[in-house]
């Protein structure tokens, strides 16, 4: 039993029977089923579900928040699918499209050279003329030029259609993407798992059952990868919670999810009519519900291009144990969707500023979340 939470909350101040239930197996370290999940997203006691995260997040990485030094090359917004929620892809050619060509990454790694960054995170839309010979050549040119940083690269729907492309099987792609560099893979395009959302807000995309298999894939490969939620849309808390379970079981199987990133819907610059936006208080809410579901998910992480420098700051106190990185302006997936972070740059000294002045001890990670 978590000694601070005893000392801050009683068990036996909690008046709703059912919800003391969970919260005793919640704190007992017991895995919580799907009717917990429920109950947990339907108290409405916010204080309460700081402090079971709290207890969990302590219990599994003590008062350590982690950070890196990280920048985004995003290598295309030209995009063949269509999702709803998203303000970033273009079509070839439209106002406001990119691709970038080998040289041009070159010269965007170029001026990282020297520096200490420790990871560099690629992902983009899913380009209809560029295949797995091109991405593996990004890789190459990429490690070329910055051998001491850990590439984390494509979504698992990126390497599906890689893999669709050139007819191969999804360990034969990631295995000329390894050999060229790829050693761990981002957790975007999960979205919502269950297929009645996904058709209607990302309809087309690769399905639930092929994301979770490209990754059972990569971890048996070694390749560890993390896992998000596209949350605040449509979606119901027993969908999220279906998402969860889903993620829950893949790991108990491979072990190889690193980190969880709840992702919240920024509706700005989409296609009107998915939804509005969701509170901060919903936002940090299922914060603690993922951290106490995910009891197997070694790391929870906040954001922060995403939910901003404030939101970010409280999440760590909703079970949140990660920040991410300094990202250096190079991603715009966010700041086209109008997040308040337009030119989302930090330092290592700002985020571990940020992290010190929550209360916490902020450690340097590399992409493994080994301490640096
Ligand atoms: O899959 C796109 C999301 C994801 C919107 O692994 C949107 O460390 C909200 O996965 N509102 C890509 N979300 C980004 C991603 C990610 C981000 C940070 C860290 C990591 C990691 C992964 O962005 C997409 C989609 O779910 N997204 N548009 C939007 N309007
Ligand atoms: Fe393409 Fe990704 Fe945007 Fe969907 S979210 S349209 S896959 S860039």
């Amino acid at each position: 039993m978590c000694n601070f939470y005893t000392v801050i909350f009683p068990l036996n101040t909690i008046a709703n029977p059912c919800l003391r239930a969970v919260a005793e197996k919640a704190l007992q370290g017991e895995r919580l089923s799907a009717a917990d999940g429920q109950a947990l997203y339907g108290c409405e006691d916010l204080a309460l579900l700081s402090s079971l995260a709290t207890c969990r997040r302590r219990q599994m990485n003590g008062d350590k928040v982690f950070y890196n030094r990280n920048f985004h090359i995003e290598p295309t917004n030209i995009c063949v699918n269509h999702c709803l929620f998203c303000s970033y892809r273009r079509q070839a050619g439209e106002a406001g499209s990119w691709e970038y060509s080998i040289d041009d990454i070159r010269k965007i790694c170029r001026s990282y050279v020297g520096q200490p960054v420790t990871e560099v995170h690629i992902v983009g839309g899913v380009h209809p003329a560029r295949d797995i010979y091109f991405y593996a050549s990004l890789l190459d040119a990429v490690k070329q030029l910055l051998p001491q940083a850990t590439i984390k690269a494509f979504t698992a729907v990126e390497i599906d259609y890689m893999a669709q492309k050139a007819g191969w099987t999804y360990e034969k792609s990631l295995r000329l993407l390894k050999e060229n560099g790829l050693e761990a893979m981002p957790g975007g395009g999960a979205e919502i798992f269950d297929e009645t959302i996904r058709r209607r807000i990302c309809p087309g995309k690769t399905g639930a059952h092929t994301w979770l298999c490209i990754h059972e894939t990569a971890h048996r490969m070694g390749i560890r990868t993390n896992a998000t939620m596209l949350f605040g849309h449509i979606e119901t808390p027993a969908h999220r919670i279906d998402h969860l379970l889903r993620l829950r079981e893949l790991q108990d199987k491979t072990g190889g999810f690193d980190a969880f990133i709840p992702l919240k819907y920024k509706s700005p610059h989409n296609r009107p009519g998915i939804a509005g936006e969701v509170s901060t208080a919903e936002v940090l809410h299922n914060f603690a519900v993922c951290r106490l579901m995910l009891d197997n998910i070694p790391h929870l992480k906040a954001y922060w291009p995403m939910l901003g420098k404030d939101v970010m700051q409280r999440a760590l106190h909703f079970g949140a144990d990660d920040i991410d990185g300094t990202i250096d302006d190079s991603t715009k997936i966010y700041s086209m969707a109008g997040a308040d972070e337009q030119r989302p740059t930090l330092t290592a000294g700002e985020l571990e500023n940020h992290i010190t002045a929550a209360g916490y001890t902020a450690v340097e990670r590399n992409t493994f979340y080994d301490e640096l």
